[in-house]
């Protein structure tokens, strides 16, 4: 039998800067599909497709990479991942970047609106929990079908710095953050497991808070470091975590901002909650207990994110 392009799935990156074009990679090095790299500034997305077209005979990958400025090549992808915007810049907030970003994200979301009906579209750009709105509100497409990558990287990290204290590899530890993606996020502790030993039994609460507070400032460590943007290897890597469950229908438990509807008591926003995804997208929030603190500190991040939604609704 021919084999014709369309056997393999379609992923559109939509933003081919740092971590749009680590997502070209990482999805073709995974052979998740076949991969459009997509950025309004002519020629480098194509070459940064070339570049890594060129690594496929190495790695041995027969994903194709094509890169351009025009929607005519997004159409019809199957999942898409937008990272369109500014990232920060030292001393500046994920909310400084509202202004910009929603304007990128209304034109994004508009193209899409109509290039790729069927699409399971993850947003990354910051302020995280109001583009993924953002990106809802103009497509239209279903709460299943929309969804914010932040949680699987906040939980990343979180782990990292866990094993990282312990000595312990990071495959054994579990750990979940939730909330929106800001300084308020709500890495919860009581779930956190290494080997199925509940963390709080193998460390001090000293040390305990000192990794919740180094979790929740890990993005701006990063940004104070590189100085002229923020991390993109670790959020690339989380985002084509949740493509592939999607993809090849996993039906992973993952933290991602999804639209609540009463879930936790938060309505009509989207924010970090754990989530099963797979072949139909976000399939369903699962609602789990919260102690007293957590709780609070989720609705003071979800309150955060209301604000900020708010200035988008003016915005659209
Ligand atoms: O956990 C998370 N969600 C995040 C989010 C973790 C880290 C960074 N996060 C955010 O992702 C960051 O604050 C930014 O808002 C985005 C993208 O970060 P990246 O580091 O990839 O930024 P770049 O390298 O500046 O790339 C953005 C690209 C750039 O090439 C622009 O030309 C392009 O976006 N851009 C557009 N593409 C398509 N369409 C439009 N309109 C457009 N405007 C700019």
């Amino acid at each position: 039998m021919t084999r014709t392009k369309h056997d393999r799935p379609k992923l559109a990156m939509i933003g081919a800067g740092q971590i749009g074009g680590n997502l070209a990679m990482l999805a073709a090095q995974r052979q998740l599909g076949d991969v459009v790299l997509f950025d309004v500034v002519e020629g480098m997305p194509k070459g940064k497709a070339l570049d890594i077209e060129h690594m496929s005979p190495e790695l041995g990958f027969d994903s194709r990479i094509i890169g351009t400025s025009s929607y005519d090549d997004v159409a019809g992808a199957d999942v898409v991942i937008v990272t369109a915007g500014i990232p920060r810049k030292p001393g500046m907030s994920r909310d400084d970047l509202l202004d910009t970003n929603v304007k990128i994200m209304k034109d994004v979301a508009t193209h899409l609106k109509s290039s790729c009906p069927d699409a399971f579209i993850i947003v990354i750009s910051n302020p995280l929990d109001a583009m993924v709105y953002t990106m809802f509100r103009i497509t239209g497409r279903p709460k299943s079908h929309v969804v914010g990558m932040a949680g699987v990287l906040d939980s990343s990290r979180f782990s990292y710095f866990v094993a990282e204290k312990l000595g312990v590899s990071v495959r054994d530890v579990r750990a979940f953050v939730l909330g929106g993606h800001g300084d308020d996020m709500v890495p919860v502790v009581q779930y956190c497991s290494v080997g199925g030993i509940p963390l709080t039994q193998l460390m001090s609460q000293a040390d305990i808070d000192a990794i919740v507070a180094r979790t929740r400032n890990a993005g701006g460590e990063v940004v104070a470091l590189l100085k002229t943007g923020s991390a993109f290897y670790s959020p690339a890597s989380s985002a084509i975590s949740m493509a592939e469950t999607y993809l090849r229908d996993q039906k992973r438990v993952l933290p991602a901002a999804a639209l609540c509807e009463g879930e936790y008591d938060i309505k009509g926003l989207f924010v970090g909650v754990p989530v099963i995804i797979g072949a139909g997208g976000v399939e369903k929030v699962l609602t789990v207990e919260l102690n007293a603190a957590d709780r609070k500190a989720l609705h003071a991040s979800a309150d955060h994110v209301r604000e900020l939604v708010g200035e988008v609704d003016k915005r659209l």
